[in-house]
């Protein structure tokens, strides 16, 4: 495009001059956010014209220039002269703070939060922008421009370099807007293309029936990708928040098929409210207040919980669960289990918190009481939906039951825990050495195995715990019934670190818990469960690396005097070359098999046994994982053997059949 303007045609634009020179008052950063937050902008214009029901589809495309475009087929940002202004409605939108509808709420009924700081801000923060218009049967397009000369200093942010030029003619409606990031102003203008489809298809679930459609045009993608095609995809949910929990729920075992979907309006609230149970033992609520995250919860959730807490409890006692002298059940019964999605529209939006993503409103709690009372009272009172009902109100009793036989459990292992001087928890055999930064616990499979390594091991510092049979799977257990587990017990008390709420890794009496179990199915399983157990309620001993996996030989190969060991198959066929003709091959079918000097020497000498570090890079996507594992969805389980490469490494690990 050729510049052909002269002084007359620049303004003087200080406000944005102003965003440039501080951009961080305007999006809080220069880094990623802040760069996606230009991104945002246009996109909750384009949703705000959808949300009042003028548009239904949004594009967004990534160009390999760097730039990025927004497209709806709305009503088309106004294109005649703003009086008070003396420019069209176009030029004002892209250079005056503040300005357009938004602003005075005739045409929109609400307006995001933190968001809104409006297209102005992005066009002074772009190299470039680019707005076309359709409307009133005409293609309108405009250019912005912004300069720096480092000579004079000279600032021109968002300059119109083009007026508002009538181009096409055509019948639809619409605005595109199509901008490239100013690389004097952010650090990378490299979009995130995950960042961008995880918010898409969020706003797609907010927003139901709107298509929302996202094109990665770009040859060159992000690093680690050397992807050459372009992509598109679609997200598009005539469900909306219903859809939004099932997609949660996908991984997770649902207690009723059907959604429960509550909407209501009060003095001027709206609420959308979509809630499924699942056999979790979590709450997963996410709430939104006019689509924007509100991860630290407020008003809304709050006044959503009293509500929740409040009905259920009256249709408790009123099919009888409760009777008259036992006392109500709480908030969190009534949410173990529950996925739940709140999104909330309304005005004067007050953001509070550590990071500005908590509700303060009031008025937010009093409508959220309100609105779910009447509607989930609407909801149970039709009989069809009776199941449902009783289905969560009998989770909740159970969760009550466990809630307090679990506070009594842990007080009895806090108890044993304090009993001084006892030196042998269960079958422990504990080692000579006080120094717990050297000492180590292995927690054998079986008691012959155990008795092996009992005599096999270096006293000084090994200690040895045996299992008798399978310790249960903790993953379908709650907290009381792992304690109420023999296996599990002795565990908790051989370690001293307590559990749970209890648990502190300074009293850890092991630098090394190792686990040595056979290399058969059986021995994944039991070993996947002791994971399992330390992953749920030991984290800290992961994370600080004290876990090993301890890995004993399945092979002996020996001729006269010789002998060697093998892990796995490959090892063996090389030993087997190494030793040359005459060989005799035992295969060991579990730990029992070896005696004490074969265990020492292949799995528990430090000088030869190979042990591998169980690690977790994520802790939240390996609980993830974790359930998946142990859950019993069949299909995710078979795709976290191929995802946890740390545990791949082991090869029974996959033979459990998982
Ligand atoms: C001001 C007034 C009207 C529409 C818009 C702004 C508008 C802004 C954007 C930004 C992206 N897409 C948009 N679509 C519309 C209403 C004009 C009327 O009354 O027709």
């Amino acid at each position: 495009m050729v510049k052909t303007y002269d002084a007359n045609d620049i303004k003087v634009l200080k406000g944005l001059d102003a965003v440039r020179m501080r951009p961080g008052m305007y999006i809080g950063t220069t880094g990623p956010r802040g760069l996606h937050h230009l991104l945002w902008e246009i996109v909750d214009n384009a949703i705000d014209e959808a949300a009042n029901g003028f548009a239904d589809k949004i594009e967004v495309t990534l160009f390999d220039d760097g730039s990025i475009m927004v497209e709806d087929n709305g009503r088309g940002i106004p294109v005649d002269m703003n009086e008070a202004m003396k420019m069209s409605g176009v030029e004002v939108v892209f250079t005056q703070l503040h300005a357009g509808g938004k602003f005075n709420n005739e045409n929109y009924s609400y307006s995001g939060g933190l968001h809104g700081v409006g297209a102005a801000v992005v066009n002074a923060l772009s190299r470039w922008l680019e707005v076309e218009v359709k409307r009133e049967g005409k293609v309108y397009r405009q250019r912005f421009e912004s300069y720096y000369d480092k000579k004079t200093e000279k600032v021109e942010a968002g300059a119109a370099v083009t007026g508002l030029e009538e181009v096409d003619v055509t019948k639809e409606t619409g605005t595109k807007i199509r901008f490239l990031p100013d690389d004097r102003i952010f650090e990378d203008i490299r979009f995130n293309i995950d960042t961008i489809a995880k918010r898409l298809r969020e706003l797609a679930f907010l927003n139901r029936g709107i298509e929302i459609v996202l094109n990665d045009l770009r040859q060159v993608k992000e690093a680690n990708n050397d992807e050459k095609s372009s992509t598109r995809q679609e997200y598009l949910y005539s469900g909306g928040l219903i859809d939004f929990v099932k997609y949660i729920n996908e991984d997770r075992t649902v207690i009723h098929p059907e959604i429960i979907f509550l909407e209501g309006e009060k003095d001027g609230i709206t609420a959308q409210i979509a809630i499924q149970y699942t056999d979790s033992y979590t709450e997963s609520i996410f709430s939104y207040v006019n689509n924007i995250p509100t991860s630290e919860g407020g008003t809304h959730e709050t006044g959503f919980k009293t509500a929740i807490t409040k009905v259920l409890n009256d249709y408790a006692r009123k099919f009888n669960y409760l009777k008259e002298r036992d006392s109500n059940l709480s908030g969190e019964d009534f949410r173990e289990g529950m996925t739940a999605i709140i999104s909330v529209r309304m005005r004067n939006v007050q953001f509070e918190g550590q990071t500005k993503t908590k509700l303060g409103n009031s008025e937010a709690r009093t409508a959220l009481e309100s609105i779910v009372t009447d509607q989930l009272t609407y909801f149970i009172e039709n009989t069809t939906n009776d199941h449902v009902i009783k289905l969560i109100i009998e989770k909740a009793i159970k969760a009550a039951k466990v809630r307090e036989a679990a506070r009594r459990a842990r007080e009895i292992t806090r108890r044993k825990n304090n009993l001084e001087g006892a030196p042998l928890v269960g079958k422990l055999a504990s080692c000579t050495g006080r120094d717990t930064s050297i000492n180590e616990l292995f927690i054998v499979e079986g008691d012959s195995a155990g008795g092996s390594a009992k005599q096999a091991r270096d006293r000084r510092f090994q200690a040895i715990l045996p299992l008798r049979g399978k310790p249960l799977n903790v993953e379908k257990k709650r907290l009381d019934q792992v304690l109420a587990n023999e296996e599990f017990c002795t565990i908790i008390s051989a370690l001293g670190t307590g559990i749970g709420e209890d648990f502190n890794i300074k009293n850890l009496k092991y630098d090394k818990i190792i686990i040595l179990s056979d290399a058969d199915q059986d021995g994944a399983h039991i070993r996947a469960i002791l994971l399992t157990f330390f992953f749920r309620y030991m984290k800290e001993l992961i994370t600080e690396g004290h876990v090993y996996i301890g890995l004993s030989p399945l092979y002996k190969i020996s001729k006269g005097k010789t002998v060697e060991y093998a892990y796995n198959d490959d090892e063996l066929k090389e030993k087997i070359k190494k030793i040359g003709k005459g060989y005799v091959v035992q295969r060991y079918k579990g730990l029992g098999e070896m005696n004490p000097e074969q265990l020492w020497e292949t799995t528990m000498n430090p000088k030869k046994r190979s042990i591998v570090q169980v690690t977790i890079e994520d802790a939240a996507q390996a609980d993830k994982l974790v359930t998946i594992l142990m859950g019993d969805k069949v299909d995710p389980r078979r795709e976290y053997i191929n995802t946890f490469a740390n545990f791949n490494k082991i090869d029974a690990f996959q033979e459990m059949g998982v």
